[in-house]
């Protein structure tokens, strides 16, 4: 049947093409939210739609949209809405998020070629700073568009090198005038690399991702003395790198112990003044805390500011700590759960039931309309690094996925 399968050269090429779009002198991808880079890469995506005869919408956090009303369908009535995200971690790979945002524009064009008509509207969107690395909290272009964030807080955010997300996106002229949440979706479907090791240990092609876990995000700021690393005895140092390497331990062994699925992560660390014979006197860092149960998730943000206090008082440094982001766990549609493995069956795919380790724009999405995700594996599970690596065969897989349940979706009658 035609349409039956994604156009595979097409979506692979332009893969290809987006992940080497926005590389920093020394070859990294790093397009990080409303910087120069991610421009470039927002208008390769923006081009792609326009070619495809998409209307193109781009709402005031930037979030950009390409909507395809096919003939004879109700322009009214809400879209099934699929995507993802763009923006990139620091020396990313090419697939987090930008798999799922061009198998989805490569869904809507494979079926706009079918001759399928759908009866609703389908729109894909690329929602901003997903990742959070510049501006937290992370997911923000979707928070704010499912009315978790307000726009004006969101536009104010000031970025870890000083800058402000509203005239950065506006410098960048993606300072969009549809309000945030101006197309309410019918559904919405997301497909994403895993990021992680089950699929590809467990020899199955495809995730159907019943929920997603809870994200604890800080910064920790603690406050000591500099002084002489070689004069200065143990007993008289008010040292904050060592209260900060006691912050890390006490997570690891903590989350190792747990025998559960919490997971914990310091992924910046600074000293100041820095210096390779001066005891610190302020460390900053940042912690990820993170489980699929929130009750265990509330205990553990629990043991660790219990564990701040005490270590304050034994390392006689001040420590102050400051909330960036905190996301309770979702769980997602059953029903198009359901379809997933129901269409991953059809075409003779292994599927596996999961939980999702990273967060998604889904999860937020999945505050006003039906949502679920569609996960392919990752080799080796790994992903915030230039070695993600997705096999074609597992990329077209998903995309077809996608574009069967999008199908389903859109032509049946419920
Ligand atoms: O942090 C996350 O899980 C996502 O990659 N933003
Ligand atoms: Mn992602
Ligand atoms: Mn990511």
């Amino acid at each position: 049947m035609t349409g039956s399968s994604v156009n595979t050269e097409r979506l692979l090429a332009r893969l290809s093409e987006l992940g080497s779009t926005g590389r920093d002198d020394t070859g990294r991808l790093v397009r990080l939210a409303a910087t120069s880079a991610d421009k470039l890469g927002r208008d390769r995506l923006v081009g792609w739609m326009q070619d495809a005869g998409l209307e193109i919408a781009v709402d005031r956090i930037g979030n950009i949209f390409g909507i395809w009303t096919p003939p004879g369908a109700d322009s009214s009535v809400k879209p099934l809405m699929v995507g993802s995200h763009i923006d990139t971690v620091i020396n990313a790979g090419i697939f987090d998020g930008c798999y799922g945002v061009l198998a989805g524009l490569e869904v809507i064009e494979t079926l706009m070629e079918s001759g399928v008509t759908p009866k609703r509207p389908i729109a894909v969107g690329a929602f901003t700073n997903e990742e959070g690395v510049r501006y937290a909290p992370d997911m923000m272009g979707s928070l704010v568009y499912s009315g978790g964030l307000g726009i004006e807080e969101a536009l104010a955010t000031v970025g870890t090198d000083g800058s402000t997300l509203g005239a950065e996106l506006a410098r960048i002229g993606y300072a969009g005038t549809h309000e945030p949440g101006f197309l309410q979706p019918h559904a919405y479907l997301e497909l994403h690399i895993e990021q992680g090791p089950v699929l590809e240990r467990e020899g199955a092609s495809v995730g159907a991702v019943e929920n997603l876990q809870g994200i604890s995000w800080q910064k920790v700021t603690i406050e000591g003395d500099a002084n002489h690393a070689g004069t200065t005895p143990i007993s008289m140092r008010r040292d904050a790198g060592l209260a900060a390497a006691r912050i890390i331990t006490f997570l690891r062994e903590r989350a190792h112990a747990s025998n559960t699925p919490t997971v914990a992560t310091v992924g910046c660390i600074e000293f100041e003044p820095n210096a390779i014979n001066v005891i610190p006197s302020k460390a900053t860092l940042t912690i990820d805390l993170r489980d699929p149960d929130e009750e265990r998730l509330l205990t553990e943000e629990k043991a660790l500011a219990d564990y701040i206090l005490k270590l304050a008082i034994d390392e006689r440094v001040t420590i102050s700590t400051e909330r960036l982001t905190r996301f309770q766990p979702v769980t997602f549609d059953s029903g198009i759960v359901d379809r997933i493995e129901k269409a991953a069956g059809m075409r003779g795919l292994r599927s596996r039931r999961m939980t999702s380790g990273a967060g998604h724009d889904a999860q937020m999405i999945a505050r006003i309309a039906p949502s679920a995700m569609i996960f392919v594996p990752s080799i080796g599970g790994i992903s915030h690094n230039p070695k993600e690596h997705t096999p074609d065969i597992d990329l077209v897989a998903g995309a077809n996925i996608l574009l069967d349940v999008v199908r389903e979706l859109t032509t049946s009658e419920d």
